[in-house]
């Protein structure tokens, strides 16, 4: 049996053949390079995720997307049952084939179905999604044809244009039956816009809480989103919706990644507009607020803002209702130290710190009943354990608890399955309401260090090892003592350095008392970077 779905398999990779030598990995973020490297890939990812399904006996998702990357690049990943990444030694086997030349395919597939013990006879069922790109639409039949070629009868739900948070939420309804969403995209804006009218209530204007928001779409889905989530609000939230797509192109001059990465306005976004904006990133997983003050200067509230309001909200909700639920959060070393010490020190709520990437914070973020994990770039999201769902909703049914009906609320806005800039935005637009806050009462909560991200290019950036949820190098010796030293010099100074997961860099973050101490501070460390590891620095 499994040598001929091997040989079926054999056949219909002829229309995928691996025209290209370079080797692509299952990077952070799944595979991901020029579109146009990518279509023995993909065909190759729907035969392991067809494969995997039978495995698992459930539904898996495929995404295809490149997130904040430009439109020449596309990518896919792979969504387990739970909507969790895929399983890591899943990552090395998906690797591992993607990676064939085409006449090794057959005996590769032969013993990943006999090693792995997958019992041929379970119906495949893979969902699959896809971005705004110009390419995602052929690559989205490369894939296709993989998982028709491992069944041709496989269940195979394609929804065409959604976001990735949207597949991660479509996996888990189709997989749970039905409990957490209906299993659609109607289903979704119907679950997200209605908690969010729960939660406004009669009233959307509320102290300094102004009901109007400028969304910037960064000419992807995330544009598609908000418009069937605009009409479903019905007016609770004015939104104007900007860099709604063609002939605007994807995240060039505007999107999440762009603001946080060059710290200004996205296109379209007046600098004297004095307005809130949200700018979602190309697969709207991704949040990033921005506004200008009186005098016209340019404010980001990035994702360490975003995951302090919602820990500071839960808090008080949580003290208000007599909850006994333990609330905490989760970030990366890249989080600003201000966030950490007000979460800390101000909020009292514990703050455990992971390697980058979303899985190693969402893992940690189920330690606690309330989980707010956020990354700096504006990736995140809260999990709420099984225990602390049903001591909300039993609170909150029994009547005369407001904070546990708000909490219950937030249940419902809150997409748990993975970070979604659509489902934080509600989230942080019913806390404002909520608080009767304006964008700049939330922005002076805390005052954030002056900070600088560098990149090295270096021969090899594995050369680099950390530890310590990578705030300390292992490797090149030597590297850490430098650093320690030159760290040392600079008040309320803090430095890590780490291998990037998506480019062939090594990354450097530097934070201290004044801008130009970090500067003077990542410049430093750069230097000796690139002197330990023979490579040359570059902003
Ligand atoms: C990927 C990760 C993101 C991380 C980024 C770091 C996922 C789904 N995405 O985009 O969490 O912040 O990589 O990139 O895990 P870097 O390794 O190049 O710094
Ligand atoms: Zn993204």
């Amino acid at each position: 049996m499994a040598s001929k779905i091997a040989a079926r398999i054999v056949e219909a990779a002829k229309a995928h053949t691996r025209r290209v030598d370079k080797y692509i990995g299952y990077g952070t973020a799944g595979f991901r390079t020029k579109a146009d490297l990518l279509d023995h890939v993909m065909f190759r990812v729907g035969v392991v995720s067809a494969l995997r399904s039978k495995m698992v006996k459930a539904s898996i998702g495929v995404m295809i997307t490149a997130s904040h990357n430009p439109e020449e690049d596309n990518g896919v990943k792979l969504v387990d049952p739970l909507g969790e990444m895929l399983e890591p030694a899943w990552e090395v086997l998906a690797t591992e084939i993607a990676n064939l030349p085409d006449d090794k395919l057959s005996e590769s597939i032969v013993s990943l179905i006999e090693k792995s013990n997958i019992d041929l006879s379970t119906r495949s069922s893979v969902i699959v999604g896809r971005d705004t790109r110009q390419s995602s639409p052929a690559l989205c039949q490369a894939v296709i044809d993989g998982i028709k070629a491992v069944e041709e009868d496989s269940e195979i739900a394609d929804f065409g244009i959604i976001s990735t948070p949207i597949l991660h939420y479509l996996v888990v309804c189709t997989n749970d039956g039905g409990k957490y969403g209906d299993p659609t995209v109607d289903g979704y804006v119907a679950k997200l816009s209605r908690a969010f009218r729960t939660l406004i209530g009669e009233d959307n204007k509320r102290g300094n809480y102004e009901p109007t928001l400028i969304i910037d779409g960064a000419n992807g889905v995330g544009a598609v989103i908000s418009e069937k989530l605009i009409k479903a609000l019905d007016k609770t939230l004015a939104v104007n919706l900007v860099n709604v797509g063609p002939p605007g192109i994807l995240n060039h001059d505007c999107g999440a990644d762009y603001v946080k990465v060059q710290q200004r306005e996205p296109l379209n976004v007046s600098s004297d507009c004095g307005a809130r904006c949200a700018s979602l990133d190309g697969d709207a997983d991704r949040l990033i607020y921005l506004y200008f003050d009186e005098a016209g200067m340019f404010h980001m509230l990035d994702g360490d803002k975003i995951a302090l309001l919602f820990a500071e909200h839960f808090n008080d909700l949580l003290k208000k209702s007599q909850l006994n639920l333990k609330l905490g959060m989760v970030q990366t070393a890249y989080a600003n130290g201000s966030s950490t010490n007000y979460a800390t020190k101000v909020l009292n709520v514990p703050v455990t710190c992971t390697p980058t990437g979303v899985k190693f914070l969402h893992h940690a973020a189920q330690e606690f009943d309330i989980g707010v994990y956020f990354e700096a770039n504006g990736h995140g999201t809260t999990l709420f354990s099984e225990n602390a769902v049903k001591t909300i909703k039993d609170a909150a049914s029994s009547g005369g608890n407001a904070a546990a009906q708000e909490l219950a609320g937030f249940l419902n806005v809150i997409n748990s399955t993975v970070g979604d800039a659509i489902s934080d935005l509600l989230g942080v637009e019913a806390i404002l309401h909520s608080k009767g806050w304006s964008i700049k009462e939330w922005d002076t909560m805390y005052q954030d260090l002056p900070n600088r991200l560098l990149k090295v290019s270096v021969a090899d950036r594995n050369l680099v090892t950390t530890t310590d949820a990578e705030r300390r190098v292992v490797t090149p010796e030597g590297l850490q003592e430098r650093m320690d030293i030159i760290v040392a010099k600079f008040k309320d100074g803090r430095s890590f350095v780490r291998p990037s997961g998506t480019e062939d860099v090594v990354r450097v973050y530097a934070e201290a008392d004044t801008q130009e101490h970090a500067d003077e501070l990542g410049k430093e460390v750069a230097a000796a970077v690139s002197e330990l590891c023979s490579g040359n620095c570059k902003l």
